[in-house]
Parts: C-alpha cells; structure tokens; sequence
C-alpha cells in the first residue's frame, strides 16, 4: 500500500486480490516496524468505515459470531475486514487453529480479509501494535472492520478504546451474571451478546441482566442493548448486525472523548517506552542492586532521560 496515494474511496472500489496482499504486507511492516511504516501512518486517511470490537471470554463463541456476522455483512454488500487477536498463552494452541476452521469459508471471499494477530507480551493485553493495525484497516476501504479479542483483564477497556461499537459476549454457564460481569464491562459495552442461549438457565440470565442494565440498578447513561444469539446456528444474528447498521455514532460524546484521549496516551507511551529494552533494563538492575548507594530513582532517571 503506498501511503501517500489512494483516498479511501478510490482504495474502496480497488479493494482486491492483489490489494489485500499489499495490506498484508503493510500490516507485517507494522508488526516488524520496518519500511517506514511511521510515514505509512502519518498518511492515513480519514474513513468512515467502524470498527466492531467483539470481547469475552474464551469459547464464549466470539469466532461464531464473527463468522455468522460476516455473513450478514456480506450479503449486505459489505466489504469486511477482520482482525483475530489470539493471546499467545500454551491453553490456548488451538485458538487460531480454530479460528480459522470457525471462519474458513471467508478466507477467500474477495471482499473479506482476515488475520489473525499472535497477542504477544501480557495475557491480558491486546498486540503491542493493534490500534495501527487497526487504523490501517479503517482506512483501506472496508465498511466494516471485526476485531475479536478475547477478554482478560484489561483488554476490554482497550478494546473500548480501538471500537467504534464494542459488543461484549457472555455465556449464560458458569454461575450467575453477577460472578459473570467483571467491573468495568458496563461502562465499555455498547452492545451485550448473550450467545448460547440454547443453554439451561440463559432466560434467567438474561432477565438478570436487563436488571443490572436497568436506571435504578447503575448510573450508565447510555442505552446497552442486550442481543440474544445462537452464534453456532447463525440465531439472532441478523438483529445483531440491524442494530451495528442502525448505530448512532457520536464522536464527540465523553464516552469516546474519553477512548480517544486513553487511545492517544496509548501512542504516546509507546513512542517514549520505544528504546526501553525490558530485558536489558532487568539485565542492568541485577548488577545495580549489588551497588551500596543502589537508588532506584536515579536508575529510573537515567532510563527516562
Ligand atoms: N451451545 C452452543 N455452542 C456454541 C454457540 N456458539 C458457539 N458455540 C461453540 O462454542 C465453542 C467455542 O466457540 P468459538 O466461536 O471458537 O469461541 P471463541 O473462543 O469465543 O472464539 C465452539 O465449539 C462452538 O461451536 C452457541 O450459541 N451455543
Ligand atoms: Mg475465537
């Protein structure tokens, strides 16, 4: 992708073959932080296109939704990218494997791109480089980009940050939504996805958490809508998608004021903590707490500086 041409209308109608392997190489650029990438970003266009965070825990049946999402997407003339964040943690070998059995039958559709992103550093913590990626995507001419992440931790919030829309998943198994619902989730869902509803107990859930998202029970001011879906047979999936279709968007709220700025601290930290080698730092720290006058804010100073 040549970063300084291509405004993101001509790059929708140019959106093919030979232009998603251009886009995956810029995404590896990205990732490996090579052939002037930072150019690539300064000269990112505006674009319309949203970006749907899809979050929750593992097997939830994120990669269902996903699949069964795209589906709708297309058959809506849509063109979808879609970016899998696997946390890279020995439980989890199969993820990607399963990811793309989940959504095998779109790896060549000509107006969907998929990639799957190894979650490198942290459990909880999404890829080191994830809002570039993202961006690059929102600009290349899709209608919509999918990012599904699993939810650990943080990683909600960050998602929050990245979305336009973020659709948090739960299961109606294992235990009441109270044990289900992590601090901090009301205030990033825009949209809840009780997926499995086949199961024993998911009415009950559900009455439960339209309780929990009521006025009386929680100070959220937004509407959250609560969807309930069958991801594996494709149920609920058309509401689903009528609701990101119909959604609202609203820049300049202080929900997303909020998201962009922790977004843009995001960027900042990162430029500062480039030249930070944590191992060599560790490495260095070893010798330094053998010194007598070892001081932990002279050593920091000297990192920062
Ligand atoms: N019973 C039931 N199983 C589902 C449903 N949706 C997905 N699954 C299954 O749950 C498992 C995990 O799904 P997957 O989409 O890979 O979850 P992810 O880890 O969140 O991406 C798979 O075996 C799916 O077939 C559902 O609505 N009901
Ligand atoms: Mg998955």
């Amino acid at each position: 992708m040549n970063p300084s041409s291509n405004s993101s209308t001509e790059a929708a109608d140019s959106l093919t073959p030979a232009n998603f392997r251009s886009l995956a190489r810029s995404i590896s650029f990205i990732e490996n932080e090579s052939n002037n990438y930072e150019e690539l970003l300064l000269n990112l266009k505006p674009s319309s296109a949203k970006i749907i965070g899809v979050t929750g825990a593992p097997g939830a049946g994120k990669s269902s939704l996903v699949d069964a999402l795209i589906g709708e997407m297309i058959s809506d003339k849509k063109k979808v990218g879609v970016i899998c964040v696997d946390p890279s943690s020995p439980f989890n070998k199969g993820a990607l494997l399963g990811d793309r059995i989940r959504m095998s039958q779109w790896y060549n559709h000509p107006d969907v791109f998929i990639r799957s992103l190894a979650s490198k550093g942290s459990l909880g913590g999404l890829h080191p480089k994830i809002i570039e990626i993202s961006d690059l995507m929102k600009s290349v001419g899709f209608d919509y980009v999918i990012i599904e992440t699993v939810g650990v931790g943080q990683s909600e919030v960050d998602i929050a940050a990245l979305a336009d829309i973020t659709i948090v998943m739960l299961v109606p198994e294992g235990g009441d939504i109270i044990q289900n619902m992590k601090a901090g989730l009301m205030e990033v869902a825009d949209i809840f996805v009780i997926n499995k509803f086949d199961r024993p107990g998911a009415q009950n859930f559900y009455n439960s958490l339209k309780q929990m998202l009521s006025p009386a029970f929680n100070k959220v001011s937004r509407q959250i809508s609560i969807i309930k879906t069958i991801a594996f047979e494709k149920q609920g999936i058309p509401e689903l998608y009528k609701k990101i279709d119909e959604w609202k968007f609203d820049n300049q709220s202080e929900q997303k004021i909020n998201l962009l700025t922790e977004k843009i601290w995001a960027l900042i930290v990162n430029e500062k903590m480039k030249n930070v080698d944590k191992g060599k730092m560790k490495t260095e720290i070893e010798k330094a707490v053998l010194e007598r006058d070892f001081n932990i804010y002279s050593f920091a100073k000297r990192y920062a500086n």
